[in-house]
């Protein structure tokens, strides 16, 4: 495994336009990108801080992950997502140990970044993402 840094930290939250007051105009980050993900059904927003970004998470549908999620557990983080160097590697390398996968194959998620999800279950309850900036 080659984990180099916290690429972002997914928060849930009812609405992105409620949320945004707190993140900019409380805590004086800036929003500098808002993006819907169709297939996950969520609409997210950015803020950078050093390296690490906060993925604020919208619900699309509430049939859709973070909807569900929400639904049963209320707003609050939602997952951790590392980024990695060569994710393929690192996802063959993750099931070789017993890490149940949700996604077998990196598949693309927000700006582009190939992203694989790791079940809660096998990661002591938190939803793990690792992702890859194939751009870099
Ligand atoms: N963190 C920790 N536990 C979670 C969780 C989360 N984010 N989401 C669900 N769970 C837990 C539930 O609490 C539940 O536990 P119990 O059985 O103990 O009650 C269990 O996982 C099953 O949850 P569920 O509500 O029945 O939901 P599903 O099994 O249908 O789906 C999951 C759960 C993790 C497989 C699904 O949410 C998933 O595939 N997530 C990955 C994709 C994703 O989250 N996309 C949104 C972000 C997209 C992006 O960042 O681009």
């Amino acid at each position: 495994m080659n984990l180099s840094h916290i690429e972002h930290i997914g928060i849930a939250v009812n609405s992105i336009d409620e949320a945004k007051k707190y993140y900019e105009d409380i805590l004086g980050l800036k929003c500098y990108a808002i993006e819907e993900v169709k297939d996950q059904k969520v609409k997210t927003a950015f803020f950078k801080i050093g390296q690490t970004k906060i993925e604020l998470l919208e619900p699309t549908d509430p049939e859709g992950p973070v909807g569900k999620f929400i639904e049963k557990k209320g707003q609050g983080i939602h997952h951790i997502a590392f980024s990695v160097k060569d994710i393929e590697q690192n996802l063959s390398e993750l099931d070789s140990k017993g890490v149940r996968l949700i996604d077998k194959e990196p598949r693309k998620g927000a700006e582009n970044l190939d992203i694989a999800f790791l079940h809660p279950k096998s990661t002591l309850g938190v939803l793990t993402e690792i992702c890859e900036d194939k751009n870099k």
